[in-house]
């Protein structure tokens, strides 16, 4: 049976704004404020896909989630007579939460959940489990729509949907970002590594600084509860110190793909420890890593350029890797160096790729966050009935979507505007339409 690993990306949404909302999160931080462009960012985040696509990846899209998020402003007891009334309120009273409720952040599709694929799982059905994003208030809110979108686009008995873990620091998840899958090919059985920032029971062995936002204790309730085989899955801990320097998720500073683990120096609290593990539990196929010292590229240059926030495709009848990453890579001299050595030397990576995604760079967000990858066979991708598989005709109706859509351009001071609550649900409601996903949102 053809299996292939599905790039399922966000869509950016009408809202998409610099507020400065992740702390760790260093382009976050040092963009609050600046103004962004919505529609430059969703066009951004568009040709990435049409690009694998065109490539012969399979691509599909993830809607955004309606923003400004009204059911929280309510939760918060902001109130009024109408929805727009409400957000006069929360504009008035406390801006932040405003821009908090505003964020497109679902774009990062990366960290809307994990998935554990049919080949992995005991009962040889595809898991779910949506993140529940503890760490920040303006992620935390994704939940319910992500495990809505995910339940209307993966329907059917062989997919199996779990709630988000329980919030709470102990179980705290960011979903794939911090989860890879190591494997000979896509529907043999991997090996699933989950990669956490602190274990509750041992944080002075965390960082110091920036929050680490995956518990070892919240890996561990994902693996339980996908029904993951113990022999055949590792937990490592991310290098405090590359936290502490703002890799606030692991695929900030790893990429795997097949058997093939590209990473930092200092990715991993102890890398030796991790190798050890995934060798021995992979069998016996072998692991390719490529692994960056220190000396090539600094902790902070690869946080600059998110080298590592790069896709690793294997082109359909190709042997050796592409390397998607973003154009940030060609202005940082040691990683442009670093990656015109890995081209001409003879490493299974043996082409580079360098897109121009910088709207969702300036909050933190390369190539890898904005995908979520799922192992589909073709007769899976057949049967979905979501309208979700990118193709040169859902290509043309995004971008034109996007252009009628799309503000040019958004300050933080444009989310008091009113308007752009009723322009964003007129978008999404085309939207969900245009992909056959039935009534998404809480406002249909
Ligand atoms: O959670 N940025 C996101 C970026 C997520 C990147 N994802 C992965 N690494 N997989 C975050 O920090 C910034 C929003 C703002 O500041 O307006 C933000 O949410």
């Amino acid at each position: 049976m053809k299996t292939f690993e599905v790039n399922f990306d966000g869509l950016v949404g009408p809202s998409h704004n610099h507020a400065g909302l992740s702390f760790g999160n260093r382009a976050s931080s040092s963009h609050g404020g600046q103004t962004s462009s919505p529609k430059q960012a969703a066009l951004q985040g568009l040709e990435k896909m049409i690009s694998l696509s065109r490539q012969g990846m399979k691509q599909a899209v993830l809607p955004p989630h309606d923003r400004p998020h009204v059911p929280s402003l309510r939760k918060l007891g902001f109130t009024g007579k109408t929805d727009i009334d409400i957000i006069a309120h929360a504009a008035k009273k406390a801006p932040k939460i405003l821009a908090s409720v505003c964020s497109s952040s679902s774009m990062w599709a990366a960290n809307s959940a994990t998935v554990s694929p049919f080949a992995d799982t005991e009962d040889g059905r595809t898991h779910f489990t949506p993140a529940n994003l503890n760490s920040m208030f303006h992620r935390s809110i994704e939940t319910d729509t992500t495990s809505t979108i995910l339940k209307s686009i993966f329907r059917g008995d062989e997919y199996h949907h779990h709630p988000a873990l329980p919030s709470g620091q102990t179980y705290s998840d960011e979903g794939a970002a911090n989860h890879s899958r190591l494997c000979s090919s896509y529907g043999d059985q991997g090996v699933e590594l989950f990669v956490y920032g602190v274990c509750q029971t041992d944080i002075a062995s965390g960082p110091k600084i920036f929050p680490a936002r995956q518990t070892r204790q919240a890996s561990e309730a994902i693996a339980r509860s996908h029904g993951l085989r113990a022999g055949k899955t590792v937990f490592a801990q991310q290098h405090p110190r590359a936290i502490d320097a703002g890799v606030f998720h692991n695929d900030v500073i790893a990429v795997a793909n097949k058997n093939l683990l590209f990473c930092h120096q200092l990715a991993f609290a102890d890398p030796l420890l991790l190798r050890r593990e995934l060798d021995s539990s992979f069998g016996d196929d072998k692991i390719i890593y490529i692994e960056v010292s220190v000396d090539k590229v600094s902790l902070k240059d690869a946080v600059a350029s998110y080298l590592f926030n790069s896709q690793l495709l294997l082109l359909p009848d190709q042997a050796n890797y592409n390397l998607i990453v973003p154009i940030e890579c060609a202005e940082n001299r040691a990683v442009k160096c670093y990656l015109d050595e890995l081209e001409s030397d003879h490493s299974p990576i043996n082409a580079v790729q360098y897109l121009d995604l910088r709207e969702s760079m300036n909050n933190g967000g390369g190539p890898a966050c904005l995908r979520f990858r799922v192992v589909m066979t073709q007769k899976q991708i057949e049967e979905t009935k979501a309208q979700v598989f990118l193709d040169e005709a859902l290509y043309k109706d995004l971008k034109h979507w996007i252009e009628r859509h799309y503000r040019e351009s958004l300050h933080i001071k444009d989310l008091l505007d009113p308007n752009l609550l009723l322009e964003s649900r007129t978008a999404l409601d085309e939207l969900s339409q245009l992909l056959c996903l039935g009534a998404i949102y809480e406002f249909q």
